[in-house]
C-alpha cells in the first residue's frame, strides 16, 4: 500500500469533504481515504497495483475540485 496527500481546492463546506472522500474510496484499489477541510487536503491510501495519483486527481477533478502540487 501506498499513501498520498493531495492538496485539494475548492471545497467549502462538509458536504464537499464527504463528496470528495466518496468518490476517492469509489476508486478502484483505494483503501482509505481521509479528507479535511482546514486545510483542504486528502491523505489517500491505494494499491499502487492498481490505481495511481493521477487516477486520484482525476476523480477528484471530475467530482469539481482542484488538486494543487
Ligand atoms: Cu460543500
Amino acid at each position: 500500500m501506498e499513501t498520498v496527500k493531495l492538496d485539494v481546492q475548492g471545497m467549502t463546506c462538509q458536504g464537499c469533504v464527504a463528496s470528495v472522500t466518496r468518490v476517492l474510496k469509489a476508486v478502484p484499489g483505494v483503501t482509505d481515504a481521509a479528507v479535511t477541510l482546514q486545510p483542504g487536503a486528502a491523505t489517500v491510501t491505494f494499491d499502487p497495483a492498481r490505481t495511481n495519483v493521477a487516477a486520484l486527481g482525476t476523480a477528484i477533478r471530475d467530482a469539481g475540485y482542484d488538486v494543487g502540487a
